[in-house]
């Protein structure tokens, strides 16, 4: 079937998605707990590729090393059996009081050693289930109060740890990567380095920037009301986009974490589209959660959504590429007339004194219409089917 998903789309879930037993700040769990075991084999049955943890969705934080070993060898047969791969891998550093001031930038330094020790230790257990790259996603690393924490300080502690598990990983000789995921608020007032610009802008601090990207998350951009196309092509183009974290939320609300594509169509149309476009090749992450309302049937109702729809969108932008309406209207609107070829080779005196010498029509520039309102009903019509 033309929509079912196969290993090369790279559709990946985390454990805590397909297994989120539905509980909220107002009610308890609708759904049964399942095993990691059972929800491997529940992923498999949807036809994902891969499955993704925190390293205590798989090992309880208080378990002993036997058990460790039973649940991590239990769980590696499932994956066998299934042929499920485990491409990224992520520490639980926000359910634990432990971790309620955060854990790089707890003000606590014995919090802080705590937190690099259970990143270390889960990064072990990532890489040994396979995984080649590592989330950091900063729960808990903001404030309730700035009269709490000084961000000079906090900022120096989050670059402290990562560079210290950085150099851990390459100490391992490790072949992994770390892709950190920013989040404006919730479930803290303000989390630090609140979205994808302020992280790449963060990485380049970092002692091995070369090692560190990001792993922007569709929900997390527009809870602050941005445009998730614009950061992802901004990671993209730094070379940082090493992971990607798909849902869908509406603008202003608080997390929803909904189905891929059932809220914000258009914004995930131009997202697929992209992805395809430049040839990303990274796996495509469902960190979503089922409605409330469901039971299992309803989980896995999801999750075929979330590939299915993704799918879809994949097949509307291949036709949108070669729709000849759509692409006369986009090769008139970037006509180019080669008069100003000579502005690519870059600065120089001679043509710098040739574009002074230019005299620019600026009325008749001001004039062209430039015909994007006919490019989008194209487009919307496109998406809506009757193209
Ligand atoms: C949690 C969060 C996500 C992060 C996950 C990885 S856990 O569900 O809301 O955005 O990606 O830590
Ligand atoms: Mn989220
Ligand atoms: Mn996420």
């Amino acid at each position: 079937m033309a929509y079912d998903p196969k290993p090369e789309h790279k559709f990946t879930f985390g454990l805590w998605t397909v297994g989120s037993p539905g509980r909220d700040p107002f009610g308890g769990p609708v759904r049964e707990t399942l095993s990691p075991v059972e929800l491997v084999y529940l992923l498999a049955e949807v036809g994902a590729y891969g499955v993704n943890f925190h390293d205590n969705d798989l090992v309880p934080i208080d378990a002993t090393p036997k058990e460790r070993n039973k649940i991590v060898s239990d769980f590696k047969k499932a994956l066998d059996e299934t042929g499920l791969v485990v491409p990224m891998a992520t520490t639980n550093l926000f359910s634990d009081p432990a971790f309620k001031d955060g854990a790089f930038t707890s003000n606590d330094p014995n919090v802080r050693a705590y937190a690099l020790q259970k990143t270390m230790n889960a990064i072990d257990l990532g890489v040994e289930l396979g995984a080649k790259v590592y989330v950091f996603w900063g729960g808990r690393e903001g404030t309730e109060t700035d009269s709490s924490k000084n961000p000079l300080d906090a900022g120096k502690w989050f670059r402290d740890a990562l560079n210290y598990l950085c150099d851990y990983a390459i100490d391992q000789g490790y072949d992994l990567k770390f892709a950190l995921e920013p989040k404006p608020n919730e479930p803290r007032s303000d989390l630090y380095l609140p979205t994808v610009g302020s992280m790449l802008g963060f990485i380049s601090t970092l002692d091995h920037p070369e090692m560190v990207g990001v792993n922007p998350e569709v929900a997390h951009e527009h809870m602050a009301g941005l445009n998730f196309l614009h950061a992802v092509a901004q990671a993209w183009d730094s070379g940082k986009l090493f992971h990607i974290d798909l849902n869908d939320q509406m603008f202003g609300r608080y997390d929803q974490d909904f189905r891929f594509g059932s809220v914000m169509i258009k914004q995930a149309f131009y997202l697929v589209k992209f992805l395809e476009d430049v040839g990303y090749t990274g796996s495509r992450h469902y960190d979503a959660h089922a409605f409330r309302t469901e039971d299992y049937n309803g989980v896995k109702e999801f999750a075929r959504g979330c590939m299915r729809t993704y799918l879809i969108l994949k097949e509307k932008a291949e036709r949108f590429n070669r729709d000849p309406e759509i692409q006369e209207l986009l090769a008139a609107i970037r006509a180019d007339d080669g008069a100003h070829h000579y502005l690519a080779a870059g600065y120089s005196r001679e043509s710098a004194e040739r574009l002074r010498g230019e005299t620019f029509d600026r009325v008749a520039l001001g004039r062209r219409g430039l015909n994007y309102e006919r490019l989008d009903q194209l487009t919307v019509e496109l998406l809506l089917g009757v193209r």
